[in-house]
């Protein structure tokens, strides 16, 4: 019995016997050399990246205060989509869009992957809360790892630590979390700077409401608070208990007239969910702050409206495309220190740079520690290359973020990335219908996941990869959220597409702050105060409908940008079929009706 032996293991700050238990065990089976308890102090955080500059993991950046640059391993850069599972006790509460395994069969795997994984490892016990720590009912966590990249990277994406710990008292509720790079240490055996395993597994047992990850040490994969949590294991609740994880941002809208709305918007990863949550609008009056930039959790409020908290701490952004252009309250949070940057370029006096911050310096480190200077082909960094800041610093961070009621949300935007098709913005004729547009999203693939890139594919929700259990279930969750409640006080549903071209693939929409005039529209509609016209597929802008003024485009991209093409969405129909056909009987027949109405509208 060796590991009863492990240094650290029996000074845990607290005598919740489920954690301590769950704490042994793991130690048990996974050999460290000692066990840390984490509790989210800046001499912990000052401790760990010293220790990781030491690694060589972590690069301290002189231009910016307290802060990181990181390269990973060239192959752990994103989330492993195809080993990611739902081990539902029924195959058939997982369904068509995850992988799955029997929970015995994945444990009995991934146990023989875990022992003695954390061989010459620092066993660290991270306690977290998702969600403010005020709630009536945290959402508690506790995330064990080796990768003190994932401890400090917690600290910036939720609240840990003492100040979590001291919510669980000695019987509160708690997701485990287990988390292994998979790479034991032999006794002098040399360490590298990003360790990781080929194999990886990326598992949810949503019934034991519980996590295991293995083999990776990067973003969604490694930090388990986020999607895995967040989103899949929070979906799967919400469902039980009558409310709704989702894959949103929040923003508040305030307009010239001081009238405040929220808006959650829903886009698949790496499609801008962060521009638009930061956004510096460009129509005079209108005001934008951020609650969130990722992730919205929506639950009745006792008005009948649904309210949305933000469970994250942090912002876990794409930094391509990232600059005082594009969005610069972005570039000032970061700006603030405090930050990890990972697979950017690091500049020769200490500061990061990525493709799109404009003019390149005369040399580079690239993402993968090469050199660089203008002109070569090779890219510095990583397309799914990202910083990770504290919300807090963010200036635009609305002083509500923390309320745990949340904040009730007037419209829900869909959006993806498409070529075609898909006009700039369209409202939906009732809840229904807007679940309808929600269930067929689709979007071209980013580099957020591993695999091709610009592939159009189905992203129900832009929740494709993050839905805890079967997708046709997960519809018939958003239908039944809509009978819930006073169909007028539920949010009105838009879908968006920022990203639609002309046949010389310019895009056709200018984008990024001039978006603040399709929200204009949207508050309009919902005010009952903007014009559109009734098309096959929802209620689209008329030209003069959008606040244009004092915007330099040719009307004629606009007018393209909102035209509804009947042979587009002819053609796009098949499509929609197949993938109702994918997803099975599950599909509620509501849905299929919406689908043979949208038919017979196109002719
Ligand atoms: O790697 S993460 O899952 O955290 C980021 C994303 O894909 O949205
Ligand atoms: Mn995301």
């Amino acid at each position: 019995m060796t590991a009863l032996a492990v240094p650290g293991l029996d000074q845990a700050p607290t005598n919740h016997p489920r954690l301590l238990s769950w704490v042994r065990e793991v130690a048990e089976l996974t050999t460290p050399e000692r066990v840390v308890w984490c509790d989210g102090s800046d001499e912990e955080w000052q401790r760990m990246t010293e220790q990781l500059v030491r690694a060589g993991t972590f690069v301290p950046l002189k231009q910016k205060p307290n802060s990181f640059w990181c390269a990973s391993d060239p192959s752990d850069v994103a989330r492993v989509e195809e080993r990611t599972f739902i081990c539902s006790v029924d195959e058939a509460d997982s369904g068509p869009t995850n992988n799955w395994m029997p929970p015995a069969e994945m444990k009995s795997i991934m146990t023989e992957l875990y022992r003695g994984c954390m061989r010459g490892r620092t066993m660290y016990v991270i306690p977290f809360c998702m969600g403010p720590l005020t709630a009536e009912k945290p959402m508690l966590g506790v995330e064990i790892t080796d990768s003190e990249y994932v401890v400090v990277s917690m600290k910036i994406m939720t609240r840990m630590g003492s100040k979590a710990l001291a919510r669980f008292g000695e019987d509160a509720d708690f997701v485990p979390c287990l988390h292994s790079i998979g790479a034991p240490l032999e006794p002098g055996q040399q360490d590298v700077p990003w360790p990781c395993n080929d194999t990886k597994y990326i598992s949810h047992f949503p019934e034991e409401r519980m996590i295991w990850s293995f083999g990776s040490g990067y973003g969604g994969n490694a930090l388990l608070g986020k999607k895995c949590y967040s989103l899949r294991i929070a979906s799967a609740i919400g469902r039980n208990e009558g409310w709704m994880a989702e894959h949103m941002l929040v923003l508040k809208l305030t307009s010239p007239e001081n009238k405040v709305h929220y808006v959650a918007a829903a886009f698949p990863s790496a499609c801008g969910k962060t521009n638009l949550a930061m956004l510096e609008p460009t129509i005079p009056g209108w005001k934008v702050e951020t609650l969130g930039d990722d992730i919205a959790w929506m639950r009745f409020g006792e008005d009948g409206r649904l309210y949305a908290v933000n469970p994250e701490n942090g912002f876990f952004g794409v930094a391509p495309g990232t600059d005082w252009k594009t969005n610069p309250n972005a570039m000032r949070t970061i700006a603030k220190g405090n930050s990890l940057f990972t697979n950017v370029a690091l500049t020769d006096d200490g500061d990061i740079w990525w493709e799109g911050m404009g003019e390149p310096p005369a040399h580079l480190t690239t993402w993968k520690k090469k050199d660089w200077k203008p002109g070569d082909e090779e890219l510095t960094s990583h397309p799914n290359s990202r910083y990770c800041t504290p919300i807090d610093q963010c200036p635009i961070t609305a002083p509500e973020w923390e309320d745990p009621k949340g904040v009730p949300i007037s419209a829900i935007l869909f959006g993806g990335r498409r070529k075609t098709t898909i006009p700039l913005v369209t409202e939906s004729r009732d809840w229904q219908h807007g679940v309808f547009m929600g269930a067929t999203l689709s979007s071209e693939t980013t580099a957020a996941a591993t695999g091709q890139v610009g592939v159009v594919r189905r992203d129900p929700m832009a929740m494709l990869p993050f839905i805890g259990y079967h997708a046709g279930d997960y519809f018939q969750h958003w239908i039944d959220m809509g009978k819930r409640a006073d169909a007028a006080k539920m949010p009105k549903v838009f879908y968006v597409n920022w990203f639609r071209r002309d046949a010389d693939g310019g895009f056709l929409w200018p984008g990024f702050g001039e978006n603040s005039r399709v929200l204009k529209w949207v508050i309009e509609r919902i005010e009952g105060k903007a014009a559109a016209n009734e098309t096959a597929i929802g209620h689209v802008p008329t030209a003069e409908a959008l606040d244009l003024s004092g915007l330099d485009v040719d009307p004629a991209d606009v007018d393209k940008a909102l035209a509804v093409d009947a042979d587009e969405w002819r053609a796009e129909i098949p499509l929609i079929e197949e993938w109702f056909d994918k997803i099975g009987d599950k599909v509620p027949s509501l849905l299929r009706d919406e689908l043979a109405a949208l038919k017979q509208r196109l002719g």
